[in-house]
């Protein structure tokens, strides 16, 4: 029997099947959770159907994480069709295109910095409101996904530097706020992942080797090492875990530096 049979699991964030919610969906449908996976827009909806499918036909619903109005209908039609939730995982991060290369100073717009800060964290704290009802009584768990450049400056992150930063803060205040009605909230900090969100950031694929090059475990994190982590943290295993940040990255953040040399052995 799975670690998180008869858990019921609310996953924000899948786009395609190299998404690491996706990954995140797998791992848990496979311990025993129910699922249910948002779709952003309709754009998503035809991707995110058959995947559901795939997972014991996972309850799907539209979420766009920056309409308070649809985060309250998407509870209200969780409360509907489960009436009651155990998990939700927050995946979802944005900032404009121009605003993740080049000059931080340059590129950084207030809206530029708005936007990231709006998609990318306060979702969090608005998809939290909308979850404590329905966890009440339940020991619950939030998860989101943090990336390096919370902690150190990275070329080209820029904004979504500060963004994961206020995400990692939004954690440890939701875990001190939550904590006493029995909800628990981290995050991960995963390496990088060839998503949708990666595709087309120049020089992704020279990060990704790099990485690779540097890290201990001398590779890049798979969707498997994620979801398997994701779902560690979301279930009863991890009770005594919260406002904390995993980093699942293969060791890279740990090592202070690397000669090439060590990399192609
Ligand atoms: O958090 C992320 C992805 C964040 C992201 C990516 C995009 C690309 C397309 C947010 N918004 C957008 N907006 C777009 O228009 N990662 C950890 C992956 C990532 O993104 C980077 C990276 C890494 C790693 C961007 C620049 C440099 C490195």
């Amino acid at each position: 029997m799975g670690f998180l049979t008869g858990k019921r699991a609310l996953i924000v964030g899948v786009a395609t099947d190299r998404s690491i919610a996706w990954g995140i969906a797998r791992a848990m449908h496979r311990e025993g959770a129910q699922i249910a996976l948002s779709y952003a827009n309709d754009k998503f909806k035809e991707r995110v159907v058959p995947l559901a499918q795939s997972l014991d036909n996972a309850l799907t619903l539209p979420l766009d994480v920056t309409v308070d109005a649809e985060i309250d209908a998407a509870f209200d039609l969780i409360r509907r069709e489960w009436g009651s939730l155990d998990i939700v995982v927050h995946a979802v991060a944005f900032a404009p295109r121009e605003a993740l290369a080049g000059s931080f100073v340059e590129n950084t717009s207030r809206e530029a910095f708005r936007m990231a800060h709006d998609v990318s964290s306060y979702s969090l704290t608005a998809l939290a409101r909308g979850a404590v009802p329905l966890m009440s009584g339940r020991d619950g768990a939030i998860l989101t996904l943090s990336y390096l450049g919370a902690v150190r400056s990275l070329p080209s992150y820029n904004v979504m530097g500060l963004a994961k930063a206020s995400l990692e803060a939004n954690v440890r205040f939701l875990a001190a706020d939550l904590g006493p009605k029995g909800i628990r909230v981290n995050g991960i900090s995963a390496g990088p992942v060839k998503t949708l969100a990666a595709a087309g950031i120049g020089g992704f694929r020279k990060m990704l080797s790099r990485v690779a090059e540097a890290a201990p475990l001398r590779r890049n994190v798979t969707l498997e090492d994620v979801g398997n982590a994701a779902a560690f943290l979301c279930s009863d295993l991890a009770a005594g875990i919260t406002g904390e940040i995993t980093y699942v990255d293969a060791g890279f953040s740990t090592v202070g530096m690397s000669f090439p040399e060590d990399g192609g052995e």
